[in-house]
């Protein structure tokens, strides 16, 4: 496909100022849409978009100013209707009306993009291009419309819903019910929804800031309706968090969410008519672990607070997607932090960030947050405009102080409220605001792709009380940028004192600056030193803390021993996480090495081999930790992590699955005896323990589990506990959680706990997808018999639902390094089957499966040539969509 160009932006020539929608909902359903197109260029035909294939769309009549057009009077293609403009008889300024009728097949919509079926409901999702999928339009976000829309159904179909306020119901002559619904905001057809179903409602209400009443409704599937208060819950927390926090109160009286099994993403933000995916919706204790609750909870306030962030102001075109995704992620992430532990979101949204943006930065996808071309823009959904971008966002708010933050976000919000924008805009109003010149940190990272790589050396000065930094920073070429400016790099330093185990205070710039703990330097060269002055005795040096910038950061002559000591006393959690971590990368790179070399690996022999394991012991001890944080600090790089570090093409999966294997043996073994003593600690709730506590014990409680299970001496007592576990849980997080322990170990225990997981849970789709997800995941050679053993269970499996195909497809190729890379090619094989079976039922579910194949790059033969052969089967599969198309090409150029 042509690819779309960012510097190409003209605006419309037509607006659709009013939309009066009529939908009568049925197997083959009819639509109406009477259009008030206001003429913005002199001259221009009116170009609808509009696509026939996924929901079988066809053409029924066109009028203009109620006057039948011909069909021979406008062209009709396989992506758009021309509209001469000498059949448009208006001047610039004026108004004509466009009618158009046409008739989809929800059902045969497999692609869920448009208006689809699910579970026998009908719902739409149209960002970013369905709604071309139901009806000729102008479907592009800086065309702002206001709808009035007409819901029609038989009464078989209870619940007619769509945006804003229902200002009309009633029956028809002919037996059929129906809605009207107004929506008084301007918005873009991807916030368009219509919802027509059967289901369960929970209903509430939440009073806004300013005294008005807003009702809330959660519209399940029927039977689901005891997992829906933990969602109305946490809606109810993020209404309240976004008028704390910035300001943001909710602008209709109705705010509805409906959760529907077959969904491509996570959630969608239409105006006042959220559609979720029922995994981000639906909870109970027995059902959802922890982890659900969590996600649930920012997903919720995610697509909530786009209510503003996205939905009253806008993007002006795709390009602008992290304008609205980057803020919101940014958003979202606060609201989990101020709700829960601060310091474990933080490092989880870095785990993200780092196993898999830094992976998509540094490969054939790789693209800046605001990218310059697309072919299929839904391959834009990607973790750069999303996750990359909320680091973006969260770099400002470093460089203008959270309160400063606040004021440009106000500002942004009163100047543009209504309008759809560009970031550009975002950060001017962050300019304005504050008063500061944020020019080169917007050109730098809003257009250059890949992680930038940080070096810091320091050099200390006693007599002069002096520690001196001396930063680096380039960044590698990415496809079309072969060269990159210095980018403008907030880093976050503090020093930790040996003496006093502690942080030690210092000025910086002068030496009569104001003292501080922690300060972030601005890094916007190539090469820049910073003084640190007051620096009383040679310190550690606490870097990058926080994470403040998404780059990669290194300092030679930060010792293990050091590593160990930051661990162990950096007040910075994130730091302190980061150098455990940092310390068994190390370690692992050394096996790996050694594996290369023909010895087999063997933690055990490694010299460091007791610094790591007293560095988890002290940590495993320290009463004073939050569990949370002892937990990830328990979690090892794993081996995709080690894979995207190593040069491209000297990844050789043998070495690294032995070393990682290595590495996991020597802390099981090592500490069998502290894994026992703190499960037996964590086993049971303490008294008067707060819920997020409990989440933190029983994250620990699962971590020393999974040891336990590869201790050879503690194994077969590991299982019983694991059976016991599953068998008198706490809640889900400990049943899964023993599943997940015995994964990749072949005895009768595993064999028994799935056979009762699957006999409890069969009739319970999410949970069923967690049993797909263990089974995908595990390291046996039996998982790819495995996975075709499922696909054979139609009662369960079904490959038209996302979720089916994420918790076995996706979860295998992304999350079962070894049995993906397995050395004969079959991951590989049974990945790219599916792959060009599922492209002919939903592109973008193919496309995401895809993605997977993109690091073949970075592996050594014969896992780089297998994975190559596979891409070019996959090129070759006929009528291959532009979403696959994309992903593959580019891969492979
Ligand atoms: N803004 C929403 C994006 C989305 C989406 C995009 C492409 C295909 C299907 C989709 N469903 C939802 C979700 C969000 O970020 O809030
Ligand atoms: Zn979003």
């Amino acid at each position: 496909a042509q690819p779309v160009l960012r510097l190409e932006y003209e605006p419309p020539a037509f607006l659709a100022k009013d939309v009066d929608l009529t939908v009568e909902l049925d197997d083959t359903s009819k639509i109406s849409c009477k259009v008030e197109y206001e003429r913005q260029r002199e001259g221009a035909d009116l170009v609808l978009n509009g696509e026939r294939k996924p929901a079988q769309m066809e053409i029924q009549s066109v009028l203009i100013n109620g006057e039948s057009l011909d069909a021979d009077a406008y062209q009709v293609d396989d992506e758009t209707m021309t509209i001469p403009s000498a059949a448009l008889p208006v001047k610039v300024g004026e108004k004509i009306s466009v009618q158009i009728d046409v008739t989809v097949v929800p059902e045969k919509n497999t692609s869920l993009n448009g208006l689809y079926k699910s579970s026998g409901n009908f719902c739409t999702q149209m960002e970013a291009e369905g709604f071309r999928n139901m009806m000729y339009f102008v479907d592009r976000p800086d065309n702002m419309s206001i709808y009035r829309t007409k819901v029609i159904a038989s009464k078989s179909v209870p619940h007619l819903l769509s945006n804003g306020n229902d200002v009309e119901r009633g029956d028809l002559p002919d037996g059929r019910h129906f809605v009207l619904w107004e929506d008084p905001w301007p918005k873009p057809c991807y916030l368009f929804a219509l919802v027509g179903g059967d289901f369960d409602v929970l209903t509430d209400s939440f009073t806004t800031c300013s005294g008005k009443e807003v009702r809330l409704g959660i519209f399940v599937e029927k039977g689901n309706l005891s997992k829906t208060p933990h969602a109305m819950d946490c809606l109810k927390r993020a209404f309240k968090w976004d008028e704390e926090r910035f300001d943001r109160e909710y602008d209709l009286s109705q705010f509805n969410i409906v959760a529907v099994s077959d969904f491509t993403m996570g959630a969608m933000e239409n105006k006042s008519l959220n559609i979720f995916n029922s995994k981000y919706v639906l909870a109970d204790n027995d059902t959802a672990t922890d982890t659900d609750f969590l996600n649930i909870e920012g997903i919720i306030g995610h697509e909530y607070f786009h209510n503003w962030s996205g939905n009253r102001v806008t993007c002006r075109d795709w390009f602008q997607l992290t304008l609205k995704e980057g803020l919101t992620v940014f958003r979202d992430q606060e609201f989990s932090s101020d709700l829960n532990s601060r310091a474990s979101k933080r490092i989880a949204d870095v785990q993200l960030l780092r196993d898999h943006q830094f992976k998509e930065d540094a490969g054939p996808m790789a693209h800046p947050i605001r990218p310059d071309a697309y072919e299929a823009i839904d391959n834009f959904y990607s973790l750069t405009v999303y996750e990359k971008g909320a680091e973006i966002i969260r770099m400002i708010q470093t460089i203008v102080t959270p309160e400063g933050f606040r004021k440009g976000l106000n500002l942004y919000f009163e100047r543009h409220d209504g309008q759809a924008v560009t970031c550009d805009d975002f950060v001017k109003a962050m300019e304005d605001a504050n008063e500061v010149d944020l020019s080169l940190f917007r050109d730098t990272w809003y257009t250059q792709a890949g992680t930038p790589e940080v070096s810091v050396k320091t050099s200390y000065n006693a007599e002069a009380a002096e520690l001196t930094l001396t930063v680096e920073q380039s960044c590698p070429a990415t496809p079309g940028q072969a060269e990159k400016e210095p980018f403008d790099i907030p880093l976050a330093v503090g020093l930790v004192g040996t003496s006093s185990n502690g942080p030690l205070r210092f000025k910086v710039g002068a030496a009569d600056a104001e003292e501080v703990d922690s300060a972030v330097l601005r890094v916007t060269k190539a090469k820049q030193e910073f003084t640190l002055h007051g620096v009383s005795e040679k310190p550690v040096p606490s870097l990058l803390r926080g994470f403040s910038a998404p780059v990669k950061l290194s300092c030679s002559e930060l010792t293990r021993r050091d590593l160990v000591f930051l661990a162990a006393h950096d007040t910075d959690s994130f730091v302190r996480y980061e150098s455990g971590q940092e310390l068994a990368k190390q370690i692992l790179t050394e096996l790996v090495e050694k594996a290369a070399s023909g010895v087999e690996a063997d933690a055990l022999d490694h010299e460091d081999a007791p610094l790591l394991l007293s560095s988890l012991e002290h940590t495993l001890r320290d009463a004073s930790l939050d569990r949370a944080l002892v937990s990830l600090a328990l979690a090892m790089p794993n081996e995709s992590a080690m894979a995207d570090a190593m040069e491209k093409g000297t990844a050789n999966v043998d070495h690294i699955s032995s070393a990682c294997a290595a590495l996991r043996r020597l802390i099981a073994e090592g500490l069998g005896p502290l894994f026992a003593e703190t499960y037996e600690a964590t086993r049971e709730p303490a008294k008067n323990e707060s819920p997020g506590d409990a989440v933190a014990r029983r994250q620990l409680k699962n971590s020393c589990l999974r040891y336990l299970v590869k201790n050879s001496a503690l194994r077969e007592d590991a299982l019983r506990k694991a059976v016991h576990q599953f068998e008198a849980p706490e809640n889900m997080t400990d049943r899964y959680g023993a599943v997940l322990a015995v994964r990749d170990i072949d005895c009768s225990e595993r064999t028994r706990l799935l056979q009762d997981f699957f006999d409890m849970y069969k009739s319970d789709k999410l949970v069923v997808q967690k049993w797909f997800r263990v089974q995908a995941q595990s390291a046996l050679p039996s998982t790819v018999d495995a996975m075709k053993s499922i696909m054979d269970m139609p009662e369960v499996f079904d490959i038209k639902n996302p979720n089916c195909c994420y918790a076995v497809f996706n979860a295998f190729a992304g999350g079962n390094f070894t049995g993906f890379h397995a050395a004969d090619g079959s991951g590989y094989t049974f990945v790219a089957d599916r792959i060009i079976q599922i492209d002919d039922i939903n592109p973008q579910v193919a496309s995401r499966l895809a993605k997977q194949f993109s690091s073949w790059r970075s592996f050594t033969a014969p896992w780089s040539t297998k994975m190559h052969a596979e891409l070019e089967r996959i090129a070759a599969k006929k009528d291959l969509s532009k979403d696959v198309a994309e992903i593959v090409h580019k891969s492979l150029e």
